[in-house]
This record gives C-alpha cells, structure tokens and sequence, in this order.
C-alpha cells in the first residue's frame, strides 16, 4: 500500500489531495495546524478510508515539531512514497516600502524553510529505498513577479529554485522532483493574505472562473499515478481567463 505526506492538508489543495488519495486506498499523513478541520474531512470518509489517514498538528515553520510528528508516525506509515510540500501562503499585499516585516517572516519562515525542513527530514528514507516523489507547489507568483508581490514572489521563486536542485541531487537515487504552478484558485489562499477580510478576497475572483482545490487535485492526481519512468516536472496551470500574473479577462 502506498503512502503519502501531505502538508497543509486542513484546507484547500492539500486538503482535496489528501482526501483524493484516501478515497483511492492509499495511506495518508495529513499535517496542518489546524486538527479539527482534517478531522472533520477524515470523518466524512468511508470507515475504510478514514482508518488508513494518520493526522497529525504540526507547524512546518518550527524543525522540532517536523521531526518529532516524523518519529511519531505508526510503524505502517514510515516508508512515504510521495510527499507533497503544499502548506504555504500569502500574508499581505504591500508595496515593498509599506510591507508588514511580520507578514515578510511568516512567509519565509513557512514557504521556503518550513518546506525544507519537511523535506530534510522525509528525503533520507526515500533515498535509502531508492524511490519516492516530492512535489513542491510553486505558483506562476514563482515565474513572474507582479506589483506588492514582493516577498511572496521571492518565496515561490525560491520553491522554483528549490525543486530544480532538488531534482538534481536526488535524481541518482529514482527520486522524482516536480513542481505545480497554479494560477488564481479559490481557496481560502486569498482570505489568509488579506488577513481574513473576506470582502477583500472575493474580489480576486470577481467576474472570472477561478480554478478549484480539486483541478488541481486532478492536476496531481495525474503526476503522481504516472508511470514511475515519467516525471512530470514542471507544470503552470491557469483559469482560462488568466493570461499571466497581472493579465485577467473579467466579464462585465
Ligand atoms: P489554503 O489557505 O486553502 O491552504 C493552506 C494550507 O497550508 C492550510 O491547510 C494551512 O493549514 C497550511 N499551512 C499554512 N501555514 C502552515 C504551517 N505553518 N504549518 C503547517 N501548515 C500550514 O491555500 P491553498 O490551498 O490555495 O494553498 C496551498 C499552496 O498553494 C500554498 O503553498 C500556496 O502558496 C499555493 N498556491 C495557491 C494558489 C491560489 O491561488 N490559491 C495559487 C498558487 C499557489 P493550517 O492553517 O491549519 O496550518
Ligand atoms: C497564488 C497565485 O497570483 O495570487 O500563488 O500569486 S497569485
């Protein structure tokens, strides 16, 4: 039976992947701070489907934690096939020169050293199998910058920068490395970055079709049940409506 790690699996992305791969019998680690909102998922799964998901409240931003969830994990669940580095967010969006410093540490702290630290400590067992696959989540924040972007841009150009050394040092061992870049998704993405000002964050999505949590479910969902000589590396996926970063058509 295979098993997955998905980090930031209480919401969003992480939290459709990770009920995705249940559903398919696979066995899943969930992390996210926020246990209630994965436990309310795993409870609305089939029994047999529940008792393979593994929850665990763990905060990527602090190494400790990282390691300790790791050594907690039942026996069953010890030998991670693929890991998703999903967890991450926007926090604020502000010219550089008015930007909040603490808004500035937490993405830093979560999007770049939280996704090394779970990828330090889940790496060595997949390179001591001789198998496995990282999937980092980027965003097209990760190939174009855009105005008040600023630190958010730095962080996904560094998930970029990331994955491809990554690839590159664990591509002797059957490892594959891969990225998703979306676009805009309706999540809670929007409502986290504008520090929970709903009003502000549905307004991103105003008069255009947004992707969903569960596009990009499918997304990973197919990179990840490709045969094991395919990787699928890199992949930006957008709304139709959207063009770049700063390019959307609204109707209306
Ligand atoms: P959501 O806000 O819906 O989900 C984010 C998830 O990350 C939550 O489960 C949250 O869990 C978790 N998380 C945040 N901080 C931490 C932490 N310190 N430790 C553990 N878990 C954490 O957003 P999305 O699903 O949209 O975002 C997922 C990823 O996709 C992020 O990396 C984001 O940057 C990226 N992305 C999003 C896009 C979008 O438009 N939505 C587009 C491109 C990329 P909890 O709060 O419970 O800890
Ligand atoms: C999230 C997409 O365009 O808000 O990474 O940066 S965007």
């Amino acid at each position: 039976m295979k098993t997955i790690l998905v980090t930031g699996a209480s919401s969003g992305f992480g939290e459709a992947t990770a009920r995705r791969f249940a559903l398919k019998g696979w066995q899943v680690i969930a992390w996210a701070r926020r246990l209630d909102r994965m436990e309310a998922w795993r409870q609305a799964l089939p029994a047999e489907c529940a008792e393979r998901v593994h929850l665990q409240c763990v905060d990527i931003r602090v190494a400790d934690q990282v390691q300790a969830a790791l050594a907690d994990l039942p026996v069953a669940f010890q030998a991670v096939d693929v890991l998703l580095n999903n967890a991450g967010l926007a926090s604020g969006k502000d010219p550089v020169h008015e930007a909040s410093m603490d808004d500035w540490e937490r993405m830093i702290d979560t999007n770049l050293k939280g996704l090394l630290y779970v990828t330090r400590a889940v790496s060595p067992g997949m390179v001591a199998r001789r198998s496995g696959h990282i999937i980092n989540i980027g965003s097209i924040a990760g190939k174009e910058s855009y105005p008040e972007g600023n630190v958010y841009n730095a962080t996904k150009f560094g998930v970029d920068g990331l994955t491809r050394s990554m690839r590159m040092d664990l591509v002797r061992y059957g490892i594959r490395v891969s990225q998703v870049c979306p676009g805009m998704v309706d999540t809670e993405f929007s409502t986290v970055r504008f520090h929970g000002d709903r009003a502000k964050a549905d307004q991103v999505y105003q008069n255009m079709a947004p992707l969903t949590a569960e596009d990009i479910a499918d997304m990973l969902e197919y990179m990840i049940l490709a045969p094991a000589h395919v990787n699928i590396a890199d992949v930006l996926i957008l709304p139709t409506a959207q063009a770049s970063a700063t390019i959307v058509h609204r109707e209306g």
